[in-house]
């Protein structure tokens, strides 16, 4: 049986070869991208069986993303091809956390995934793990992707445990209905990962992890990160914890939400308890933190849970 169901959109990202604007950067190296697949290659990587569920082109971005994301160890069985549309591309310049400066062009309207909906993708084979990862992103792709998302949250038999990123792109919307659709498929999913600048700039919402909680109260797990400073764990039923992330020296910040949801859901489906969920959130950021592209390799399983288990004094 299947660990992790990942679906969503990836694309063929181009990261330039030196730093600088868009504008004036004369070359850049091919890597790939994509929230969902890239916590389906994390997880991989770590030994669960996971699969992802997309569309691209017929076009060699398409047999690109496939052959790579499928390099990884994930099921790409359940990807299709569309002839009449072309896989999504997008070049960025690197961003320094905190300033978050960086540039992101998308060239993805019109693409093979964003033709995803109730009726092109199969759902069984989107059920068909233990969790389901989905994110925000997907909602503003299309309308057709938007209704894929709400009918995959929907209650119903055989429903796996759904897990939702929030991943808010305001450049992506291309409505003003993003947050209002946003906070509905988050109230839909069972655990639900969201930022604390994010929530504010979707939703208004201040005053931190108790605020974004008393907005989402349905969902069993609610994390919410902050930034450079850690993540809070709020369990319906638990008190909260919070643990403080890893300090690193930042090469990229693209991926580490991504990263963190993966190392997450790692400690989950080990069954770990919240606080070392959330610290194998920070470690597994903290690859993608420290790497030019979206997508890191996650720690050793050894290494990471050394430096889970070492004392709260020690790791803030
Ligand atoms: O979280 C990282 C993603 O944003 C990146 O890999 C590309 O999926 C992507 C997107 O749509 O921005």
């Amino acid at each position: 049986a299947l660990d992790v169901v990942a679906l969503g959109e990836s694309m063929v990202t181009f990261l330039p070869t030196r730093p600088g604007r868009l504008a004036d950067v004369p070359s850049f190296d091919r890597a790939i991208g994509g929230a969902e697949s890239n916590v389906a290659c994390m997880l991989a990587a770590a030994g669960h069986r996971v699969r992802w569920v997309s569309r691209v082109g017929t076009d060699g971005f398409g047999d690109h993303l496939v052959e790579t994301i499928g390099a990884h160890g994930v099921d790409v069985t359940r990807v299709q091809r569309d002839p009449d549309r072309p896989t999504g591309v997008y070049f960025r310049t690197a961003g320094e956390r905190g300033t978050d400066a960086h540039e992101v062009a998308y060239y993805r309207a019109g693409s093979a995934a964003s033709a995803m909906s109730p009726a092109t993708v199969d759902l069984a084979a989107a059920r068909a793990g233990r969790v389901l990862h989905l994110s925000g992103i997907t909602a503003a792709l299309s309308d057709g992707c938007r209704e894929l998302l709400h009918a995959l949250t929907a209650p119903g038999p055989g429903r796996p445990l759904v897990s939702f990123d929030v991943n808010h792109r305001p450049g992506l919307w291309r409505s003003p209905a993003g947050p209002g659709v946003l906070l509905e498929l988050a109230r839909a999913a069972d655990l639900v990962f969201v930022g604390e600048d994010e929530a504010e700039q979707a939703w208004g919402v201040t005053g931190g992890p108790r605020a974004i909680r008393a907005l989402l109260p349905e969902p069993a797990t609610l994390v919410v990160k902050h930034g450079e400073r850690g993540a809070t764990v709020l369990p319906d039923a638990a008190p909260a914890t919070s643990v403080p992330a890893l300090h690193v020296d930042v090469t990229a910040t693209t991926g580490a939400g991504d990263a963190f949801a993966a190392g997450f859901l790692h400690a989950t489906l080990r069954g770990l308890p919240p606080h070392a969920r959330l610290r194998h959130g920070h470690l597994w950021a903290a690859a993608a933190l420290t790497t030019p592209g979206d997508l890191a390799a996650p720690p050793s399983r050894a290494h990471a849970d050394r430096l889970a288990a070492v004392d709260d004094a020690a790791w803030g």
